[in-house]
């Protein structure tokens, strides 16, 4: 007996498909970017690692904000999820200066409407989480906006509960990873609504590939941090003269292990699981 699923889409990494007017099925394949290129050579078993944190994720945090998975697959890398009518916005939790928040601050004193304390550093930690919401811009990148803007776009009473419940699962998030040596330095979130009016965490939770991860025994405000999981990577990508526009270089079978080792060594800090055992048995995750 099997299913047919209807391709809707597909993302640098994932793929989108349609199981039935209630539920997707998304899927994370070994493709991995950097420089917003995505590289010709897989990271063998990337998608695996991502689908079983972000499934990790939505079990540790279904009681802050429910969440739009429905089973996890045997296959270790796709998620059956409830169909959403997702919010016009990503929802940005920054609890770190890194990336646009960094240069906005520099310019303005301020990032998407939060006026921040004079003096701060690149990469330093936030007196407190702040939400920073964008949209999918039309050229590809996202737009920053304020979070005025992004309650006119969702509904107040939405973007409302929105904001706190990717707070809520920011500070959940931040706090485990911390206590196994890794910084969450931001996050990107998608929410929905459901058939019920209810609003959910959609898309996926947590992820290297929706957040910043950096390894906390070298952090150091003053300067950008090494990235847990992409470091191998870009620092490769920077000895080849590569000019940063696809299609990328393939990667040497070293830089690939590097990196797998990292995924993999992120999954095992954050869920205290085997990888192994993942492969095994994914439904492990969700206990
Ligand atoms: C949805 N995307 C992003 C695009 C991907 C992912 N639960 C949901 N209900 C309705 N729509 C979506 C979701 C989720 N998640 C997610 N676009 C729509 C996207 C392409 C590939 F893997």
């Amino acid at each position: 007996m099997s299913e047919t699923a209807t391709h809707l889409g597909s993302g640098k990494v994932r793929e989108l498909y349609a199981l039935d007017d209630e539920r997707l099925l998304l899927v994370a394949s070994d493709r991995i970017s950097t420089f917003d290129v995505v590289l010709p050579t897989a990271i063998p078993d990337k998608g695996r690692v991502l689908t079983g944190l972000s499934a990790f994720w939505f079990a540790q945090t279904k009681d802050i904000v429910p969440n739009h998975l429905i089973s996890l697959r045997a296959d270790g890398r796709s998620l059956e999820c409830r169909r959403l009518e997702m919010l016009p916005v990503e929802v940005v939790v920054r609890g770190y200066l890194s990336g646009s928040g960094w240069k906005d601050y520099c310019l303005t004193g301020s990032v998407c409407g939060h006026t921040l304390p004079a003096g701060l550093r690149e990469s330093e930690r936030l007196p407190e989480p702040i939400v920073t919401p964008a949209t999918k811009a039309t050229t590809g990148h996202d737009l920053n906006i304020d979070e005025e803007e992004a309650a006119r776009l969702c509904g107040a009473a939405r973007y409302a509960i929105a904001r706190e419940a990717a707070l809520g699962i920011y500070r959940y998030g931040e706090q485990h990873a911390a206590r196994r040596g890794i910084v969450v330095a931001d996050t990107k979130f998608e929410l929905g609504v459901d058939a019920a009016g209810q609003v959910v965490l959609g898309d996926e939770a947590l992820t290297p590939d929706s957040s910043r991860f950096w390894p906390a025994d070298v952090y150091e405000p003053g300067r950008p941090q090494p990235s847990f999981d992409k470091q191998f990577v870009r620092d490769w990508c920077e000895t080849t003269g590569w000019d940063k526009t696809a299609p990328g270089p393939e990667l040497p079978d070293d830089i690939v292990a590097g990196t797998r080792a990292r995924y993999i060594e992120a999954f095992e800090r954050l869920t205290e699981i085997p990888f192994a055992q993942y492969l095994a048995d994914p439904q492990i995750v969700l206990a």
